[in-house]
């Protein structure tokens, strides 16, 4: 458990026979995800520019390359998590169902790799270990883990949210003698739980998607518990050909429905406030959101649950009560349903048949909450209570969310401040996509963007464009450099936190707000305004000629956000 991703090494000497001597790139690309493989597209593709994409994995995939675990699947319908961009994508590719698995969608992104012809400019294998500023040349010198290099104009990040796994953090975990998984890391190769004793920690949205998958399988099951969440019912199921075809035929108003709704999704039936209606009448809306499944109860049923706890607690209320609902015994049931906390602000699993799970004999909950987690031995966990016996022990113990990829490619800006020091009380960037001092460096769904609240692919395509657009306004100008001024800069970051304050996130312990990795300092990472509001900003920005952006030591000046 040394390192929490494949420990692989760069390979191979294409990228020095492709890029000999002094060449310099016009854009480098962190990752070959959703992010990378679309910004390769458009750079190289659409722009005309050299441009190369560079990702640890041995493949394409990005998140969907390293969590391959049993269960997971993507929790946005797949017709609308998947990329816009190209038209004749989106009406030849076939989803099978709802709510795309992992496999499938793995499988979507290698047909866009293969149709796109991205490949042959993607390195795999290859860990970026430095990325320093030269102010002199104007350029990027990134380094590699082999001693490599190689310079670039722009870099486009597309590092990820949610890449870098949090580091397992429990004492003796070298010493188990059995196999010990990852989620964010798992095997290419099947896992065989045929009865055999599991233990899994964690119950966020990884672990609530692996404990329903694993629980068939395996001989017994411990899942050992510290909060529990408010988990919501998927709603999966085949894909409906006619609900296909009509989207199909409807693709670009649907997009831009997404476009404009604050989770990046077509949905429309959100109501003003659950204090403005009777209880029945919460109850059907519940009820009718419930059974719909997605974030429909979540995005979809009252705008106001995430800013006032009264409105809050009726959902709140009403999760714990279907929990109680579908567990037999009623002390499991009081122990998964969440109290402490408002609903959403952790980020609500959805699943399937996971309540259930613990009706069936195999299952077993602990409470490390009461009990915690003191070691892991030579042959299981060990709690301030006893000692659990596993053949498999599973962590789904999340992420160093957001900031945490970045901090791993040694970014290094102008004047040698690196992007650790300037984050160092938490990010600091504007738009979320830029940061003063690290010139010419997008971060596509970085922190205090809407990212991880927003569609995905749709939140990542607006930032690729963003990128590309100023990069191509540069070109058009013979500029070499962009950067945000500090006080445009200084200005997003309190709209950030101002946003995030006005709700109810603040008050709880989640990655949301970094209070998962010990140490992180508790600033809210995502942007709170909502999609449409932010479009608009950056809409806005553009339009003014880049307001609030130094372009190669020309300040424009930023109207007030
Ligand atoms: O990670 P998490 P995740 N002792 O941080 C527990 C996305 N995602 O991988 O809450 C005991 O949410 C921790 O307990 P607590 C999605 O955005 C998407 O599940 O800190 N327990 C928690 O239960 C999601 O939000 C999909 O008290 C420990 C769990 O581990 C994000 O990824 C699917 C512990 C970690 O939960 C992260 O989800 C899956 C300890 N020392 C994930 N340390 C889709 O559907 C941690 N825990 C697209």
């Amino acid at each position: 458990m040394a390192d929490s991703r494949e420990n692989q090494t760069t390979s191979g000497s294409s990228m020095t026979e492709a890029f000999p001597g002094d060449a310099v790139l016009d854009v480098l690309i962190v990752g070959a995800g959703f992010a990378g493989l679309y910004a390769l597209h458009k750079v190289r593709d659409q722009m005309g520019l050299t441009v190369r994409a560079f990702d640890i994995a041995s493949d394409v995939g990005g998140t969907w390359y390293w969590n391959r675990y049993p269960g997971a699947r993507c929790d946005i319908e797949s017709i609308h998590y998947s990329y816009s961009f190209s038209d004749e994508l989106q009406q030849e590719w076939e989803w099978s169902e709802k709510f795309a698995a992992q496999p499938e969608i793995l499988r979507y992104l290698n047909h866009v790799a293969d149709r796109f012809d991205l490949r042959r400019d993607i390195q795999f294998n290859t860990r970026i270990t430095s990325m320093v500023w030269s102010e002199q040349q104007k350029h990027w010198q990134v380094g590699f883990e082999d001693g490599a290099s190689i310079s670039a104009r722009f870099i486009i990040s597309g590092a990820g949210n949610l890449s870098v796994p949090k580091t397992p953090e429990f004492q003796g975990i070298d010493d188990f003698q059995g196999e010990v998984y990852l989620t964010g890391n798992w095997p290419h190769t099947p896992v065989d739980f045929a009865g055999k004793r599991v233990g899994i920690v964690g119950t966020g949205s990884t672990g609530i998607q692996a404990i329903s998958a694993i629980a068939k399988e395996a001989g017994s099951l411990t899942v050992f518990q510290r909060t529990p969440n408010y988990a919501t019912p998927i709603g999966n199921g085949p894909a409906d050909p006619q609900e296909i075809s009509e989207v199909k035929a409807n693709y670009p108003a649907i997009r831009e429905a997404s476009r404009n709704h604050f989770l990046g999704v077509p949905y429309s039936d959100v109501q003003p406030s659950a204090l403005a209606v009777t209880a029945d009448e919460r109850r059907a809306t519940f009820d009718n959101r419930w059974d719909r499944g997605g974030f429909r109860l979540f995005i979809d049923s009252y705008q106001d649950i995430l800013v006032n706890k009264d409105a809050n607690d009726t959902i709140s209320d009403y999760i714990r009560e279907r929990i109680h609902e579908r567990v037999n015994d009623p002390a499991v049931a009081e122990l998964l349903a969440p109290k402490g906390y408002a609903y959403g602000t952790k980020r609500p699993p959805l699943e399937t048949n996971y309540y259930e799970v613990y009706n069936q004999d195999n299952v077993t909950l602990v409470d490390v909450r009461r009990a915690p987690i003191d070691s892991v031995t030579r042959t299981g966990v060990k709690t301030s209570e006893g000692e659990y016996e596993f053949d498999v022990l599973i962590l789904a113990t999340g992420f160093d969310a957001m900031t945490g990829p970045l901090m791993a490619l040694g970014i290094v800006g102008r004047n040698g401040r690196t992007l650790q020091e300037k984050w160092a009380h938490g990010p600091q960037t504007y738009l979320g996509i830029s940061v003063s001092e690290f010139p010419n460096l997008f971060l596509i769904t970085g922190p205090q963007s809407p990212s991880v609240l927003y569609n995905m692919p749709l939140a990542i395509e607006d930032h690729v464009d963003f990128a590309t657009d100023a990069i191509q306004y540069l070109r058009d100008r013979n500029l070499d450099a962009i950067e945000p001024d500090e006080t445009s800069e200084a200005q997003w970051v309190q709209h950030a936190n101002e946003l995030a304050a006005a709700t109810l996130l603040p008050g709880t312990d989640s990655w949301y707000m970094g209070a998962n990795i010990p140490g992180k300092p508790r600033k809210c990472l995502v942007y709170l305004g909502g999609a449409p509001t932010y479009r608009k900003i950056c809409a806005d920005v553009v339009e003014g000629g880049y307001e609030g952006f130094v372009l190669d030591g020309a300040k424009v000046p930023a109207t007030a956000n």
